[in-house]
């Protein structure tokens, strides 16, 4: 079966779901990391009060028994605690109740075209599917993912590197996935402790001006095998597919793998990894800026992927709009929010990233079985001569 994913839920609805399918049997699964990841994502200078409400956790509904995947689909399930505060607004049924309609769309975010598109009054019928609150599913989902990778000896990492015109020193391109090691302790996720000093700095000063902020994530892959994806048609290059994943994340408005948009400037020379080959090494690249991948496939080097987060569009000071009953000028909705969300966003990029490369591993290496997988793996290591 071939591995994918879904969510389901509303930002302040009972709860998110995911569903993933197409696991191999015979997966360990670390019920403390799940909720880890869970937790990490919740992390980061900047979120507002609903960070306080939620503690997110993963239940596990079906597909894993005693610790191990089943091989069958796997549903997870995080509950909103802020149901408890919004049960008659977001109630499934019909309530008893004057429900207050949201008629002032943000510009940025989703409300007007998708009350447009989808023919509601009320924005909130839109809002609370295209909150950010979404990821939390994704994340759960990222976790399988991530299990699934660890077995197979691949990590992914990820840092902040810029808050709003805050930019951290450009990292090596040699990091060890071990430089990432406390990344989660740093307020804003940044490996250069002066760069994120700089972003809270920066953080505090436009929230209390009234600004919501933006920035840049990087996530690392680290101990692919060369050959995941494929150049042989659009669908399976896995540049193609990283760069889908990573801008659906809510409030992506762009991505770049390795020095993407330096090397579009460079003379070719300079712009390419030159291919070496030992006895003890096999091949081997002395530079990276290809960032991992060549014809849409790992070439065996760190994959490196960026996102380009914009600000929050929900604002404390809100721009301006219109009612859409009156059609009259009229401020956006204000409502409680973050002043940014680039450290979570860097969490989701790294499930994101764990999806889109478990789905290309299973692809690639097929078996019902993580026996079967891991075997696949070896063989094809030993034809390739990979270590
Ligand atoms: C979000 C608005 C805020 C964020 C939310 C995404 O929620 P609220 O409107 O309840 O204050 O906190 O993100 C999460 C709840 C989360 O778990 O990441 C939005 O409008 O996108």
């Amino acid at each position: 079966m071939a591995f994918r994913f879904t969510t389901a839920g509303e930002s302040h609805g009972p709860g998110l779901v995911a569903i993933v399918e197409g696991m191999p049997a015979g997966l360990e699964l670390d019920r403390a990391a799940l909720d880890r990841d869970m937790a990490r994502r919740q992390l980061g200078h900047g979120r507002g009060g609903r960070m306080k409400i939620e503690t997110d956790s993963v239940e596990v509904r079906s597909g894993v028994r005693h610790g191990r995947t089943l091989g069958s689909p796997i549903a997870l399930l995080v509950a909103n605690r802020d149901y408890a505060n919004w049960e008659e607004r977001m109630n499934p049924w019909p309530v008893d109740a004057e429900i207050e309609e949201v008629h002032l769309p943000r510009p940025g975010h989703a409300d007007l075209v998708g009350m447009q598109k989808y023919g509601f009054r009320d924005g909130r019928n839109v809002l609370e599917r295209a909150s950010a609150r979404e990821t939390a599913a994704r994340v759960a989902a990222g976790t399988l993912a991530r299990s699934f990778l660890s077995a197979v000896g691949v990590e992914v990492r990820s840092h902040v590197l810029q808050m709003a015109s805050v930019r951290s020193p450009e990292p090596p391109m040699d990091l060890a996935p071990e430089a990432f090691d406390g990344v989660d302790e740093d307020p804003v996720r940044c490996l250069d402790p002066e760069a994120s000093a700089a972003m809270v700095a920066e953080i505090d000063r436009l929230r209390k001006a009234n600004e919501s902020l933006g920035g840049v994530f990087e996530v690392r892959a680290f101990g692919l095998v060369p050959g995941i994806g494929s150049h042989i048609s659009w669908e399976d290059r896995l540049d193609g597919r990283l760069a889908g994943a990573i801008a659906s994340i809510q409030s992506i408005k762009g991505v770049s793998v390795g020095e993407a948009w330096d090397v579009a400037g460079r003379p070719g020379s300079e712009a390419h990894d030159e291919i070496f080959h030992s006895p003890e090494r096999g091949y081997y690249r002395e530079t990276n800026h290809a960032g991992g991948l060549e014809g849409g496939m790992t070439n065996g080097q760190p994959l490196l992927v960026r996102g380009a987060v914009k600000p929050i569009s929900t604002m404390t000071q809100p721009l301006r709009s219109v009612d859409t009953e009156t059609k009259q000028p009229a401020q956006a909705l204000r409502e409680r929010t973050d002043s940014t969300v680039v450290p979570a966003a860097a969490v989701v990029g790294e499930a994101m990233v764990c999806l889109v490369l478990a789905r290309a591993y299973r692809e690639k290496f097929g078996g019902d079985s993580m026996d079967d997988v891991l075997a696949a793996i070896e063989h094809y290591k030993r034809r390739i001569d990979w270590r």
